[in-house]
């Protein structure tokens, strides 16, 4: 029985949500859209089956295909980030960070990790997460809001100061590079472990864009898989430390979950085989090469990026000025009328609260992937800035809203719907 005969009420919402996806061009950088092979594999026989433990050490039987989709899963992320020991349950990314601090961490102990205004996540120690509760996160900035850049003697300022046990780099609205070999002679100093919570990175780092963080020392790597890696939900906890790989072991399961979510591993196995193609190192860099065409087509129009621009595939932009006076609430709303889905976002040291902050974040990954190369990257860039700057024109919103679903017509989703 097919799901419109079973349950028309469930198929309808899942229609519009495939017609609204193909009609609108997601922006949000943490989104992407995954291939067939990759559907198929997270609606496949595994999302019947219970795998607590790990490949060849499980609590129930019926495990032969689970260990081999498992292993596979960890040999495939090994070899794409080169590396000996992959973690590949974690639910998703906020848990994946959870089990690496539980993993190296005791309550009460301290954590440097980057403010969320400056492009920091909620689980680097923002007060409102449990991380927060239970460790001691002291929280670094950028030093310069026009170019982005991180203090690195305030932090290591910071790190003599309070002598944390962890160091984390990472970021989930940060647009330039960081200075891994920096972070790494800093820990060195105060004896800290360092982790990098590149989940936005992964594909980019997967696909040789942009530099691995284990390659300058770091000692551990946490990714989610479904940015742009392309792959199902979940993430990854990486790294070339035996002893480290063992802790996080323990720290994810049985530490702070239950079954591993067999569904996602295989789907995972398969993206991360279709990550290690030619292709793919093509794909991520294409991702970089049209962050650059839409921030070029924007510093045209006028619009100047917060931190001065991007070095990998996300935009911020504060929507406050540049001759277009809205709210990052309003701008997300006038940017959804014409089909372009973006997400409101503070920028570094906000004045307004993270509800309608003073921004929006772009990404590149997801149109990549529907095959959009620089010249549609810049012509999204200049509707964007058309839009949000005469958002009550009802005529022009209904003129870029008419481009924006040809050129989705132009570029249909790898899963054809
Ligand atoms: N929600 C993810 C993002 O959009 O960056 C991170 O939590």
């Amino acid at each position: 029985m097919t799901l419109i005969s079973q349950d028309s009420t469930a198929a309808q919402i899942l229609f519009s949500e495939a017609k609204r996806q193909q009609e609108g061009l997601e922006l949000i950088p943490s989104e992407n859209y995954v291939s067939p092979a990759v559907l198929e594999a997270l609606a496949g026989p595994f999302i019947n089956k219970y795998a607590e433990g790990y490949p060849g050490r499980r609590y129930y039987g019926g495990q032969a295909y689970t260990d081999a989709i498992e292993a596979l899963a960890q040999e495939r992320a090994c070899e794409l980030f080169r590396c000996e020991y992959a973690n590949v349950q974690p639910l998703s990314g906020a848990n994946a960070n959870l089990a690496a601090y539980s993993a190296v961490l005791r309550p009460g102990d301290t954590v440097l990790g980057m403010d969320l205004s400056c492009g920091g996540h909620l689980t680097h120690g923002h007060p409102v997460t449990l991380s927060a509760q239970i460790y001691h996160f002291v929280r670094y900035g950028i030093a310069d809001v026009t170019t982005g850049e991180i203090d690195y003697d305030a932090l290591e300022r910071l790190a003599q100061e309070h002598r944390p046990r962890l160091i984390i780099a990472g970021y989930s609205s940060y647009t330039r590079p960081l200075d891994y070999a920096r972070f790494v002679a800093i820990a060195q100093q105060v004896g800290a472990l360092t982790l990098a919570d590149v989940s936005h990175l992964g594909g980019l780092i997967a696909g040789g864009a942009l530099p691995n963080p284990l390659d300058a020392g770091f000692a551990l790597l946490t990714t989610t898989t479904h940015k742009s890696l392309r792959g199902p939900r979940g993430a990854m906890i990486l790294t070339r430390d035996a002893a480290l790989a063992k802790q996080v072991n323990k720290a994810v399961f049985p530490g702070l979950q239950g079954g591993p979510h067999m569904h996602s591993i295989a789907a995972l196995a398969v993206a991360l085989g279709e990550a290690l193609q030619p292709e793919f190192s093509d794909y991520a860099h294409q991702v970089l090469a049209n962050a650059k065409a839409m921030e070029r087509a924007f510093h045209t129009a006028g619009v100047s990026l917060v931190n001065g621009g991007t070095d990998n595939h996300m935009l911020l932009i504060d929507v406050t000025q540049h001759g277009i006076g809205l709210t990052g609430g309003q701008a997300e709303q006038a940017l959804e009328g014409i089909g372009l889905t973006v997400n409101k976002n503070i920028t570094p040291y906000d004045p307004r609260g993270p509800l309608d902050p003073s921004g929006i974040r772009l990404g590149t990954p997801a149109m990549t992937t529907r095959g959009m190369g620089e010249a549609a990257a810049a012509r999204i860039a200049e509707m964007i800035t058309l839009a949000l700057r005469s958002p009550a024109d009802t005529a022009l919103q209904a003129s870029l809203r008419a481009e924006v679903m040809a050129l989705c017509a132009r570029f249909p989703l790898p899963t054809g719907h």
